[in-house]
C-alpha cells in the first residue's frame, strides 16, 4: 500500500489533518488502534475556541456544531463567596467560545472522512514507524506495510510516534501537579448558563455542560485518586460544597452517566518534528485542562501542518515543513503558560503555604477588578488569532 501521508491516530488532530489534506488534494491514510465506537464515545474536551469553530466551519464540517453547539460569551470565577463574570463580549468583542463535546467533533470528522476519498482504519494493531529520517518512510501494522512520503504522529501522549524519535533528539519540558481532576458527566440540566470555575478551601470545582440536558463537572482530587472512592452521593455532596458558595445558587442533581480521573500535567517535546515525522496535538504537548486548550492546540498544529504539507506536495518546497515546529511552538508555549496560570490561580495547593494562598487571592482580586487583567484572561481563553497564513 502507498499514500502520501500516513497519519497515526484518529483523534481530533489526526482526523482534522486527514480532512484538511483531502481538501488540498493530498492523500492520507489514518491508522487508529481503538474501535470507531470507542473513539466516538470517549468523553474529553468540551470548549472550542473561536479559531477552532471558524476552522471547522470553513472546512465544511461545522454544520452540526453550528446547530447544536452552545455559544458562550463569558465565564464566572467564583471565590470568597462571590461570583465574578469575565464578559467576553465586553473585553474581546466579537470573539467567544462554543461548548461542543470533543466526541461530537470526532463523530463529525469521521463522518466526513468516511465519504469517498477517505481512508480511516480502526482497530489497527502494532503500528510501528520505520525509516523516519529517510525520504521514503513507511509504517507497519497488523502484518501490513504502508509506504508514504510523510508520517504525521497524531497518536496522543501515550502514542508510538514520539518514542520513535531517536534518543538525544528531543528536549522534553514537563511539570506535574499535586492533584488530578475527577470528571463527571450527568444527565441533568445545567445549573447555570455559563461555565463556573470555583476556587475554595475544599479544592477547585468546575461547572460545565454539553447540552441543555447534560452537565459536565470536574473536582480537584489527589493525584492518584481512585474513582471507586467517589460514589454518586459523595460526588454530589462535594460539588454542592464547592459550588453552592454564593447566595441563591443551588446545584441540580441527576443521573451520573460517566466518571473518570484525569491526571494533570504540562508537557512539551521540542522540536515537534524529526526527518519525515511530524508530531501534532497531544503527541507533542499536553496542558492541564483548566484553560480548555488541549483540543484547540491540536487544531492549531494541524492548520500549520496542512499548509506545510500542501506546499510540499504541490511543488516539493520544503521551507514550511522545515519551519513547522518553530511555527507551532510560539502558540504552544502561550497555551502552556495560560493553562499553568489558570491551574495555579484556581486550585488549592499545600495548606501550609499560607503565603501562596494569599498570592492566589490577590491575583483573583486583580483579575476580577481590573479590565486590563480580565482582558488577558479573556483573550487567551477565547483563543488568540492565528498567525497570518496559518
Ligand atoms: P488524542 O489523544 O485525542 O488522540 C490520539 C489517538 O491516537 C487516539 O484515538 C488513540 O487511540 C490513538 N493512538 C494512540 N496510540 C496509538 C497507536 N500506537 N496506534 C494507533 N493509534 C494510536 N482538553 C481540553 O481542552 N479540555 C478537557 O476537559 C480535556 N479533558 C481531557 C480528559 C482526558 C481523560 C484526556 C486524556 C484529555 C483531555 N483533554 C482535554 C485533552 C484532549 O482533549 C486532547 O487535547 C485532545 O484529545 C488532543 O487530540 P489529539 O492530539 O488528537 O490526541
Ligand atoms: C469541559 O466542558 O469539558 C471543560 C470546560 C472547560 C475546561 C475544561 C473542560 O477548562
Amino acid at each position: 500500500m502507498r499514500t502520501q501521508v500516513a497519519i497515526i491516530g484518529a483523534g481530533p488532530a489526526g482526523l482534522l489533518l486527514s480532512h484538511l489534506l483531502h481538501l488540498r488534494g493530498v492523500e492520507s491514510v489514518v491508522l487508529e488502534r481503538r474501535s470507531r465506537a470507542y473513539v466516538e464515545q470517549r468523553v474529553r474536551a468540551g470548549v472550542l475556541e473561536q479559531g477552532t469553530v471558524d476552522t471547522l466551519v470553513a472546512a465544511g464540517v461545522g454544520g452540526r456544531m453550528s446547530r447544536e453547539g452552545l455559544p458562550h460569551h463569558g465565564i464566572e470565577l467564583r471565590y470568597g463567596g462571590r461570583g465574578h463574570r469575565i464578559a467576553f463580549e465586553k473585553l474581546v468583542p466579537g470573539r467567544s467560545i462554543t461548548v461542543y463535546g470533543q466526541q461530537e467533533v470526532v463523530k463529525d470528522l469521521i463522518a466526513a472522512r468516511l465519504d469517498p476519498g477517505g481512508d480511516v482504519r480502526f482497530e489497527v494493531d502494532d503500528v510501528a514507524l520505520h525509516d523516519i529520517a529517510a525520504d521514503r518512510p513507511y509504517v507497519t501494522f497488523g502484518g501490513e506495510r504502508l509506504d508514504c512520503d510523510v508520517i504525521a504522529g497524531c497518536d496522543g501522549f501515550h502514542g508510538v510516534s514520539r518514542p520513535s524519535i531517536p534518543d538525544g533528539v528531543l528536549t522534553e519540558f514537563r511539570r506535574d501537579y499535586p492533584f488530578a481532576w475527577l470528571g463527571v458527566l450527568a444527565r441533568v440540566k445545567p445549573s447555570a448558563e455559563e461555565l463556573i470555575y470555583a476556587r475554595g478551601e475544599r479544592g477547585f470545582a468546575l461547572h460545565s455542560m454539553r447540552s441543555p440536558e447534560i452537565s459536565r463537572f470536574y473536582l480537584q482530587v489527589p493525584p492518584d485518586e481512585d474513582v471507586a472512592e467517589w460514589p454518586d452521593d459523595r460526588i454530589w455532596a462535594e460539588l454542592k460544597a464547592r459550588l453552592e458558595t454564593v447566595p441563591g445558587f443551588r446545584l441540580a442533581t441527576g443521573e451520573i452517566i460517566e466518571k473518570a480521573v484525569t491526571p494533570m500535567r504540562s508537557f512539551v517535546a521540542e522540536p515537534m518534528q524529526y526527518g519525515r515525522l511530524f508530531l501534532a496535538g497531544d503527541s507533542a504537548h499536553i496542558v492541564p485542562p483548566t484553560g480548555a486548550k488541549g483540543l484547540n492546540l491540536a487544531v492549531a498544529d494541524v492548520r500549520v501542518l496542512t499548509a506545510a504539507l500542501a506546499a510540499f506536495f504541490a511543488d516539493g518546497s520544503p521551507e514550511l515543513l522545515d519551519r513547522y515546529s518553530a511555527a507551532c511552538l510560539t502558540r504552544v508555549w502561550r497555551a502552556q503558560h495560560f493553562s499553568w496560570w489558570m491551574t495555579t490561580l484556581l486550585h488549592t495547593f499545600d495548606s501550609d503555604d499560607a503565603y501562596g494562598g494569599r498570592l492566589q487571592t490577590s491575583y483573583l482580586d486583580y483579575v476580577t477588578s481590573s479590565e486590563a487583567a480580565a482582558t488577558t484572561l479573556a483573550e487567551n481563553y477565547v483563543g488568540l488569532p492565528y498567525e497570518e497564513g496559518m
